[in-house]
């Protein structure tokens, strides 16, 4: 069975990396959707964080990277995938994630979706989190990867 794990991995982070590999070894194809949250402004184009996920996972075939712009439900029924995976730090993340599980299922009835708790020493890390520590010269690593980071200072720099 095919999944999708969409976010918007601006950029990617140790903790999305976690999520894509555990959950790929209960389905046959994981696809990666990097999309648009309307809440967030992003400081990698959508093309950047694509490439950034690709370079991680360039020996996976199991792993696809795609982008999309629009609902989520409606790349699910044009490419007829049903399982979508969501990652879970704290109770503030099931708040959000329970509300868009109950929406997507709501606007496409055959959408389920599949929580993966985060690894305990991932569980702090964040994209918006990341971007601060880097902006403030603190130090990433176990955070991002090194490619990640090298993204990181040519976008700053
Ligand atoms: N450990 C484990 N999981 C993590 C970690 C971590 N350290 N960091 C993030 N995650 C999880 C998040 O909980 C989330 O499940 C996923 O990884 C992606 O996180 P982000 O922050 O990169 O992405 P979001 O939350 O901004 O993505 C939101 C979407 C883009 C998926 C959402 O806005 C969406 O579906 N947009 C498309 C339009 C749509 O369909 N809207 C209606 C949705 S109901």
């Amino acid at each position: 069975m095919k999944a999708i794990y969409p976010g918007s991995f601006d950029p990617i982070t140790n903790g999305h990396i976690d999520i894509i590999n555990r959950a790929s070894l209960f389905f046959d194809e994981m696809i990666v959707a990097v999309m648009v949250n309307s809440k967030k402004q992003y400081m990698f184009t959508t093309e950047e964080r694509k490439k950034l996920i690709e370079m991680e996972f360039s020996d996976n075939e199991k792993i696809k990277v795609v982008t999309f712009q629009g609902l989520l439900v409606d790349y699910l029924k044009q490419n007829n995938i049903k399982a979508i995976v969501k990652g879970l730090r704290t109770v503030t993340d099931y708040g959000y994630e329970a509300q868009m599980a109950l929406t997507n299922k709501n606007l496409y009835e055959d959408a389920e979706t599949f929580f993966i708790h985060s690894t305990e020493e991932y569980s702090f890390i964040s994209s918006s989190l990341v971007k601060e520590i880097y902006t403030y010269g603190g130090s990433l690593s176990g955070y991002i990867p090194k490619h990640v980071i090298k993204a990181l200072e040519e976008k700053i720099l």
